[in-house]
Formats: C-alpha cells, sequence, structure tokens
C-alpha cells in the first residue's frame, strides 16, 4: 500500500535515528493510528522495528524471510512465481504442489516454507528442512510433452541453480547425476522432479528443490555431518534467500524457454560442462543392483551413459552414483 511504501522509504531515510508517529504520519499523510497498524504489520512481515516512548520508531533490520512479498519484490521473470503459496511450516511443498496442480493452478505457480516437517528426497528417503535456514520450494509446470521428458527438468533446474548460485554468491557448484548439487564434494542441494501424466503426455510437473543456504555446521544432524554444506558456510557469509529464489526462477524460465525453443542439446552441453561424474570411473546402485565402469554422457533423455570394463555401454535410469 501507499502508506506502507512511505513508512518504509522514510525510515529508511532517517536509518540509524528514532523518527516520531507524528513525523511519519506526516509524511504517509496518514494518521498515527494507521502508522502504527503499519509498523504491527511491518514487524510481521520480519523487519526489526525499535519503539521508544516519545522518540517514535527506529528500523533496525530486517530477518531474511521468504514470505510472497519478500520474492515478488525484486522478481524478474514473466511467469514462474508470479503465484506464490507460502507457508511458515508444513509437511512438505511437494505435496502441496501435487493438490494445487489437480486444482488446475497455474503453471509458475510456487509453493515455498520455511520448514518442512517430512520434506522428502528420492524413494521416500527424507529431506532434513529445519526452519529459516534453507529454501524449501516446488515449482508447478505445464510443459506440453511426453512424460519421458521429464528428467531432462531435472538437469534444465540443475543448470539454473548453478548459474543463481554463481550469480548471487560467486561460488563455483558441480553437478552430480541426476539430481545433486554439490561445493567442495558435499551436497548443497537436492531436486526432485515428480510428475502427472499419463502414457502420451505431462499434465504437470512438479520440480522440487532443496538448498541449503544459512545453516551453520552445528545446525546439520550428525549423519549429515560428511555429507551435506551450506551456501554460507562455503561462502564464509550468510546469503539472501529471496534473492536467490528470484534468481533461481529467472534462470529456469529463461532454461525453459530455451528448451521449448531450440530442444535439449544447448542445455545437455551447459550441464555437461558441470557434471563432476562425465568421463570418471564410477559405481551406479540402482535398487536391484551395482554396475560399475565410466560415465561417457547422457543422453538427449537425460539417461546416464555407463561403459563397464567389457566395453557394454549400459543406460542408467536412476540411481545413487559414487566415485572414489
Ligand atoms: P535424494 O534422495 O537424492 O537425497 C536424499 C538424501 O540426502 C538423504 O537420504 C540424506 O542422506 C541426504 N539429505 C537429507 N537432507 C539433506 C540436506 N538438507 N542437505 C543435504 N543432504 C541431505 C534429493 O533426494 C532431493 C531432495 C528434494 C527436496 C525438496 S525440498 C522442497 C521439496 N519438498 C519436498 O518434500 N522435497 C523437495
Amino acid at each position: 500500500s501507499k502508506i506502507r511504501e512511505a513508512l518504509l522509504s522514510s525510515l529508511t531515510a532517517h536509518k540509524d535515528e528514532f523518527v516520531s508517529g507524528q513525523e511519519l504520519a506526516y509524511e504517509a499523510s496518514c494518521t498515527r493510528t494507521a502508522i502504527w497498524k503499519h509498523i504491527e504489520e511491518l514487524r510481521r512481515d520480519g523487519f526489526t522495528i525499535e519503539s521508544r516512548r516519545k522518540k517514535g520508531y527506529r528500523l533496525v533490520g530486517r530477518s531474511d524471510l521468504v514470505t510472497e512479498n519478500d520474492i515478488l519484490l525484486g522478481l524478474e521473470t514473466e511467469q514462474l512465481g508470479r503465484n506464490i503459496v507460502f507457508y511458515q511450516t508444513l509437511d512438505s511443498t511437494q505435496k502441496i504442489a501435487h493438490q494445487l496442480a489437480q486444482e488446475s493452478a497455474p503453471e509458475g505457480t510456487l509453493v515455498i516454507a520455511e520448514e518442512q516437517k517430512t520434506g522428502r528426497g528420492r524413494m521416500s528417503r527424507q529431506w532434513y528442512s529445519p526452519p529459516g535456514t534453507g529454501i524449501w520450494m516446488s515449482l508447478l509446470l505445464r510443459p506440453e510433452l511426453p512424460p519421458q521428458k521429464a528428467p531432462q527438468f531435472t538437469l534444465i533446474t540443475s543448470v539454473a541453480i548453478v548459474q543463481a548460485i554463481e550469480e548471487v554468491c560467486g561460488l563455483q557448484v558441480q553437478i552430480k547425476w541426476p539430481n545433486d548439487l554439490l561445493i567442495d564434494g558435499k551436497k548443497i542441494t537436492g531436486i526432485l522432479t515428480e510428475l502427472q501424466a499419463d502414457s502420451e503426455r505431462i499434465y504437470s510437473l512438479i520440480i522440487g528443490m532443496g538448498m541449503n543456504v544459512n545453516q551453520k555446521q552445528a545446525d546439520f544432524p550428525e549423519e549429515l555431518h560428511e555429507i551435506a554444506t551450506s551456501l554460507a558456510l562455503a561462502k564464509g557469509e550468510p546469503v539472501s534467500r529471496a534473492k536467490l529464489v528470484q534468481r533461481v526462477l529467472f534462470h529456469i524460465e529463461r532454461y525453459y524457454k530455451m528448451y521449448m525453443d531450440k530442444g535439449f542439446e544447448p542445455i545437455k552441453l551447459l550441464w555437461e560442462s558441470y557434471a563432476v561424474t562425465i568421463g570418471k570411473h564410477i559405481t551406479a546402485r540402482t535398487l536391484h543392483d551395482s554396475i560399475s565402469g565410466v560415465a561417457l554422457g547422457i543422453t538427449d533423455e537425460g539417461v546416464l551413459l555407463l561403459e563397464d570394463k567389457d566395453g557394454v555401454v549400459h543406460p542408467i535410469y536412476s540411481a545413487d552414483i559414487e566415485w572414489l
């Protein structure tokens, strides 16, 4: 609203000083009661505003939140993230996004939460999603494509996130097929692409992204100490989650368009340039067995090609990858 904007700009103009309610009311052309109500609202949105009798109000700062307003202010996309559904806490953003997809929510709908109680990874593994430190979100897309193309979206998303992290944090990220992003060999982001489809076409694609942003080492549970890290740990200072969400959405939109116009080839090349596994001797563990060999690359469908010691090339659709 106009009052909120005027209020914020007066408070920011007098940074570090107290401004009286009367002066704020004058600058925003409203009553002092309206000022008081808006101050309360700003506090609910994460602004820390000190108040002192006789002196007035002082803007101390703002915590890093990912509410609808935080993301919309500064978002440069046309469609992605234009419809945001924010939760303080929920079980899983994937679950809500699936429901919204069935209720015909528009393409680009984003479900995002401060905390997930039962965040999930592949094969019903858990994704640790504590409050206030990470980005836990699910993006709804409705590409007119056959379901075999769905895995490509994990790769599109990977490339987009790598670029967003590079831009916002100046950090180099590596991609581990199929769905992990690593810094110094530790997991910074996991991607979970799910779909609602029949044998011919995709109705909705739900891309879940879990990004560790501002966790400290001690914030991770024991079993993740060796395998997980956060952007703040890698960078040595806190990172704005809202900014990161904005850039991730921006790059996904860009690559999604590129993909629909020009096909998978340009994205595949980019993806391979960031991938750690390609050309390495790796072991791929699936539910039923494990195959070792050299990772040759990925197909246009996003399938990993693994050449064993007898020269036989195995297509790997889904697996956990290990290498020395
Ligand atoms: P994944 O199956 O490849 O990886 C899951 C494994 O990663 C776990 O078994 C555990 O070892 C490890 N792990 C768990 N939590 C973390 C964490 N915070 N950081 C690093 N490693 C972790 C990867 O699955 C896909 C994860 C997608 C998560 C998003 S969050 C938003 C959306 N909602 C939802 O429920 N899931 C997705």
